[in-house]
């Protein structure tokens, strides 16, 4: 008969697996990718969009009290954009409506992410933190053509 610790002990250990198992077949296999963090010495200061090709661009959002900079990100149809997310002063958060983005923008680092737009229209950028009196006033615009 196996003692209730021993069980319990064992049940954990299953479980560790079960989950490490889980994180490495959706990152790999199903392709979903976890937000990362790059370190302080790749932190910029000012906002801007490059054309990688027709279909990939990269952002580099600063978040600030109370706007994100660039405000207004225009994109053709099927676009990759690959984001990079700070903040010039406090902690604030991107969230863009109908996708999977949800990020924090804090000070001194730098978040990263991948999303890709199939359809058409105006996608609003949230900040999703509260992050002081001007926070409900903190909208940006990604415009897919
Ligand atoms: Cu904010």
């Amino acid at each position: 008969m196996i003692s209730t610790e021993r069980f319990v002990l064992l049940f954990s250990l299953v479980m560790v697996v079960v989950f490490v198992t889980a994180i490495m077949v959706s990152s790999k296999g199903l392709g979903i990718e976890v937000a990362e963090c790059l370190p302080v010495e790749k932190t910029f200061t000012e906002g801007r969009v490059s054309k990688l090709d027709d279909h990939t661009y990269r952002v580099y959002y600063v978040a600030g009290m109370w706007s994100f900079d660039p405000a207004v990100v225009e994109v053709p149809l099927e676009s990759e954009l690959d984001i990079y997310l700070t903040s010039k002063d406090v902690v604030h958060g991107i969230h863009i409506s109908d996708k999977n983005v949800n990020l924090m923008a804090v000070p001194g680092t730098i978040n990263n992410t991948r999303v890709k737009f199939h359809k058409r229209g105006e996608y609003q950028v949230v900040c999703h933190e509260y992050c002081g009196t001007g926070h409900q006033n903190m909208l940006g615009k990604i415009i897919v053509k």
